[in-house]
């Protein structure tokens, strides 16, 4: 019995077996091969349209079958606590909400849902990010066990902010195209009640949907854009594709969704930058950090310059955080490393600085790929420290701190002699 399902699976794609919507024939009433349909439609991959489960992968479950409860977050642990590898896996074992409804009943601060959507990038494997960073936190216990402070600040998010996971976007897995409509909806969803929402990728194509979301609900060009990453992502598509995971900037931009002087860029460095791009970048005033300015000035002024630049404009940002932002040393777990990049240390103040000073609308995490994960969870492990780091910064900003380089007193002196 225990191989029923793989074998069922199996046969079901192999054809062999036929159930529900696999028992219709293949239509071919406009009298094309499939080689001849393709080649004639240059632009346009073409689906069928009779097919019953073309739109499956997307539609909501009957929630009315559901025994009936009141609208709220709803912890699925049966326990009161446990180690971080023990309980059913959600981000920072936190409860889960389903709908809006959820959201608002539970005053929901911060709702991290996950899009497993990785057909962008030329290594697969990001789609496997949201479990990963799910299940990274390899000792920090949970519930009535947990007693997490965050480094430097000893404040505890997870008990100062409501946070819920949102369960994932639906995914076509053979369409990027045709998955980020569902995503954009998802993130729409979330920020119409005025909860945060957190996006764990999947590959940096997610930028688009997530900021363009962003966008609908706070108005066009009303949001600024802080992106860590070590490319620059704004290529004018790929292949004909207008939106790849390496050119979410540049639809982001040339469609007014956010003005390039409200997009603020770290990180970027490697090969694979052409003068030309950064010609594009200076023409929409882009405010960018190469690693190469970064190494020159020191991180410290670099940092400054970029916390002033986030408030010029606007006080509504994204964080769009691209593991490869990280050196490959401390974030090996990744589809594109380049040698050269930050470290944690850089990375972490400059995240909780951002939380105090600004009104966090939202982030994404991406690019977490475990399956090239030469350190087992060590990037996902990294990717869930980063968005920690900005719940921190949240909670003290809601707690009344303005200083953006605060750091617990105690933390920086045992004697005393703190003020
Ligand atoms: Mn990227």
């Amino acid at each position: 019995m225990k191989t029923a399902k793989p074998l069922i699976a199996l046969l079901l794609l192999s054809g062999i077996i036929r159930i529900d919507g696999f028992s219709q024939e293949v239509k071919t009433n406009d009298g094309l091969t499939h080689i001849e349909r393709i080649k004639k439609s240059k632009t346009s991959i073409p689906l069928n349209p009779d097919d019953p489960i073309l739109e499956a992968w997307a539609q909501k479950r009957d929630f009315s079958k559901d025994p009936k409860r009141e609208p709220g977050p709803i912890n699925v642990q049966r326990q009161a606590g446990g180690m971080a590898y023990v309980g059913i896996p959600t981000f920072f074992k936190q409860p889960i909400a389903l709908t809006p409804e959820d959201l608002v009943a539970g005053n929901v601060d911060v709702a991290i849902m996950g899009a497993a959507l990785d057909m962008s990038a030329g290594r697969r494997g990001t789609a496997f990010g949201p479990n990963a960073v799910r299940t990274a936190e390899g000792y920090v216990p949970w519930g009535d066990l947990a007693h997490i402070y965050s480094e430097s600040v000893l404040v505890n998010p997870l008990k100062s902010l409501s946070i819920v996971d949102y369960g994932d976007a639906p995914v076509d897995f053979l369409s990027t195209e045709k998955t980020i409509v569902a995503v954009y909806d998802q993130v729409k969803e979330i920020a119409e009640t005025g909860t945060a929402p957190f996006i764990v990728g999947g590959d940096h194509s997610l930028m688009y949907p997530n900021v363009a979301a962003l966008a609908a609900v706070h108005g066009k060009g009303k949001i600024g854009v802080i992106h860590f990453d070590a490319h620059i992502d704004a290529e004018p598509g790929g292949a004909g594709h207008y939106l790849t995971h390496g050119s979410p900037v540049r639809l982001l931009i040339e469609e007014g969704h956010v003005n390039g002087k409200n997009f603020v860029q770290i990180g970027m460095r490697g090969w694979v930058v052409s003068e030309d791009m950064v010609d594009w970048m200076r023409k929409h005033e882009v405010r960018y950090h190469f690693m190469t300015e970064i190494v020159a000035r020191g991180w410290e002024e670099v940092m400054k310059q970029t916390l002033a630049e986030a408030l010029d404009g606007t006080d509504k940002i994204f964080i769009s955080f691209d593991l490869d932002a990280f050196d490959p040393a401390f974030a090996p777990g990744t589809g594109t490393p380049e040698p050269g990049g930050l470290t944690p240390r850089e990375i972490f103040p400059i995240l909780r600085a951002l939380a105090i000073q600004t009104d966090i609308v939202g982030m994404d995490l991406v690019e977490v790929n475990p399956l090239v994960d030469s350190g087992y969870q060590t990037t996902a492990l990294l990717g869930q420290r980063v968005m920690r780091e900005v719940l921190a910064g949240m909670v003290l900003r809601k707690n009344g701190i303005t200083d953006p380089n605060y750091r617990h007193p105690k933390l920086m002196d045992h004697v005393g002699k703190e003020k």
